[in-house]
């Protein structure tokens, strides 16, 4: 990839996206394409079609998603299959019949089976049964990615994929329904300390393991991999640390202040036990993750509370 590319980053407005947007603009990617939702339906396929006949760019990275936590896509497996298999589908497919040379397409570790072995090799995909909670979702981004691989053995395009692990960071969506695990514990904390409330209630048992990426180290990787010649088809990208749900839930409690006692609710779902992802494979290329979890919880508590004061936090999906 070189400076002057045309890059279009679908997806440019959610937590992904933008870092990703944050990382080219500090490497010197002047050359950054996007278009709103509003501007462009990527669950239609002719309207994405005549963005890239008309924008023609040289690289494309897919990090547009419906995403959510354990709860959304529980909820709405057939919605969370539906728009992100249309845009997985349309955003690569059309990419490819634009001419466009090189893409970049963001999976997620949820692709691995439910009892993959740990920590999980990309090699694992297509190995078991997915995880219920999140099959749907699953499943579209499995198309994504296959579909990138034929295209790229079919048609020579180096198209090619990320498996990133549970990711964090600015921007993040704080709902409490549909939120991924760690920005709801930071707004269950911050709201329980605010208010002197005795007790913050959780989900589930709190045994699940889970590893945790800052997406500025995302973003980085995706750059990383983007400047390699032949990269591999599939890559994870992880932290390559794991901590209890309940490790968790008390590091929030402690960066965030908050004196509450936790109430685990067993009737909601722990979802698969353990998900943490093999990332010999991205560092023996040479990359590695930068911000620990204490340092980017930090971070991301400091950054939660400065877009609660200036009305910009995300408290509701949509
Ligand atoms: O991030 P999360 O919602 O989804 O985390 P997954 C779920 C885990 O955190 C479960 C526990 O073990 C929950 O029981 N948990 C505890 C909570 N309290 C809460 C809470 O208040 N809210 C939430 N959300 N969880 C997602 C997939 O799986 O991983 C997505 O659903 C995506 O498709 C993402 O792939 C990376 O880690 O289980």
């Amino acid at each position: 990839m070189n400076k002057t590319d045309k890059i279009y980053v679908a997806g440019h407005r959610g937590m992904v996206g933008s870092a990703i947007c944050r990382a080219l603009a500090k490497n010197g990617y002047g050359n950054v394409v996007t278009r709103t939702h509003r501007e462009l339906d990527l669950l239609d396929p002719l309207s994405v079609r005549e963005f890239y006949a008309d924008e023609k760019p040289d690289v494309a990275v897919i990090a547009a998603a419906r995403v959510g936590g354990i709860g959304a896509n529980s909820a709405a497996n057939a919605q969370f299959l539906y728009e992100n298999e249309l845009i997985a589908l349309n955003t690569v497919w059309g990419a490819a019949e634009a001419g466009v040379k090189r893409l970049l397409f963001l999976g997620s570790t949820c692709i691995y089976p439910r009892m993959a072995p740990q920590p999980i090799p990309e090699s694992a995909m297509l190995t078991g049964p997915l995880e219920k909670t999140n099959e749907g979702y699953a499943l579209a981004k499995i198309s994504g990615l296959k579909l990138c691989e034929f295209l790229r053995r079919e048609r020579g395009l180096v198209y090619h994929s990320l498996m990133p692990t549970n990711l964090y960071g600015p921007g993040d969506n704080y709902d409490i329904v549909h939120g991924h695990v760690l920005p709801t514990l930071i707004r269950k904390f911050e709201t329980a300390r605010v208010n002197g409330e005795p007790l913050v209630h959780l989900w589930g048992s709190g045994s699940p393991l889970r590893e945790f990426l800052h997406v500025d180290d995302l973003a980085a990787a995706c750059l990383f991999v983007l400047g390699l010649e032949n990269p591999p088809d599939l890559v994870n990208v992880g932290s390559g640390r794991e901590v209890t749900i309940r490790q968790l839930a008390e590091m929030v409690r402690e960066v965030t202040g908050c004196k509450a006692q936790i109430d685990w609710d067993r009737s909601k779902p722990d979802g698969t036990p353990r998900k943490l992802c093999d990332t010999r494979l991205i560092r023996s290329l040479g990359w590695e993750p930068k911000i620990r979890l204490e340092e980017g919880l930090r971070r991301t508590v400091d950054e939660y509370r400065a877009e609660v004061a200036g009305g910009t936090a995300r408290l509701s999906c949509g």
